[in-house]
């Protein structure tokens, strides 16, 4: 069957369909949305329930929500009692805010799939998951990142009909600590339009109600590009009440990225940066108190920018999984009632 639908298509591409009508001419197939080695919405749903299934005992898929367009929010929940809820130190890994950061799905993904190959193989990885719960949920903007990947690359927002001839809210405006304040936009055609309210839009509002729901210890939100460790305040340039903490998580974490390869990240407060208001990290910061770190992920600058090449996939994981395994037994330690 498969053959004689590809002769078909040969002959309609050589003749011309018309000469083929009453041949049930096929016309050319419609082609899976691809991103090459990076992991399209399709791709990323399939491996995330594949692991659940190959790994029943200690993962579970869980939906957080829906996109504006109707797509799942898939979060991977890894433990090694991950049927119950016992309290336990949760840490939270999100992926791709933005559309066009596509190594930021696959290095929290990645980051998942080794904790899950490595259960009983690793100590460390074997000690976290005994006492910790980790939750990895690598696109919370699948509909952006659809457009991306089928339509413009370089898309950032969702993709919120604005009902002016705009799409789009840049999701990390739309959180509702300091929402409105100093970068962030109310022109709906900005690139960082914060939405008409906080958390009007449905990808946010189920990260709110996610978060809210979980004995969080630590976050971090990927992103990317410019190779930056980023921690609370990002609206305001005074410094949290956790500064000194904060800024220590932050400077393990620059070191073991650089470990790996040699990478520097740079290691500061978001607001200096620049000044934004309504981000994932302030949102949770001002609830939890707890670490909320945003990575910048590779490249260091703006060629090649966003269009990080396929073959960086893998050594930006690579350099990731350490600090990100550091941040995981902190808050597991942290999070753990005293002995
Ligand atoms: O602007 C953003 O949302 C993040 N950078 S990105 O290039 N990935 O878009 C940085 C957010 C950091 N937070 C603050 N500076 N408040
Ligand atoms: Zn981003």
């Amino acid at each position: 069957m498969k053959n004689t639908k590809a002769l078909l298509r040969t002959a309609a591409l050589l003749l011309g369909c018309g000469l083929l009508a009453g041949s049930n001419c096929p016309g050319p197939e419609p082609q899976p949305p691809d991103a090459g080695l990076y992991h399209t919405y399709d791709e990323i749903n399939r491996e995330l329930h594949d692991l659940a299934t190959q790994y029943s005992a200690i993962a579970q898929v869980h939906s957080l929500g829906k996109s504006v367009e109707g797509r799942d929010l898939w979060a991977l929940k890894i433990s090694a009692a991950v049927a119950q809820d016992q309290g336990e130190p949760e840490i939270v890994l999100l992926g791709c805010h933005h559309a066009r950061e596509w190594i930021a799905v696959d290095v929290p993904f990645l980051i998942g799939r080794h904790l899950l190959q490595n259960y009983h193989r690793d100590t460390l990885v074997t000690r976290l998951l005994d006492h910790a719960t980790i939750w990895v949920a690598p696109m919370i903007n699948p509909d952006g990142h659809q457009y991306s990947v089928s339509s413009q690359r370089l898309w950032r927002k969702n993709r919120r009909n604005n009902n002016d001839g705009s799409f789009g809210v840049d999701l990390n405006r739309n959180y509702g600590h300091a929402w409105g304040g100093p970068g962030s936009s109310g022109d709906t055609f900005s690139e960082i339009y914060r939405g008409p309210a906080p958390f009007s839009e449905p990808e946010t509002q189920a990260i709110r109600d996610f978060l809210q729901s979980r004995p969080v210890k630590a976050l971090i939100s990927y992103h990317n590009f410019s190779q930056l460790v980023l921690y609370p305040w990002g609206y305001t340039s005074n410094p949290a009440p956790d500064r000194a903490l904060l800024d220590q998580l932050a400077n393990g974490i620059a070191d073991r990225i650089r470990a790996v390869h040699g990478v520097r990240y740079t290691p500061q407060q978001a607001a200096d940066l620049y000044l934004a208001s309504g981000d994932t990290g302030d949102w949770l910061y001002a609830l939890r108190q707890v670490p909320a770190l945003t990575i910048e992920l590779r490249p260091s600058s703006s060629v090649p920018g966003f269009e990080l090449p396929e073959d960086q996939i893998q050594p930006t994981f690579e350099e990731n999984l350490p600090a990100a395994l550091y941040v995981m037994q902190w808050a597991a330690a942290a999070g753990s009632p005293s002995p």
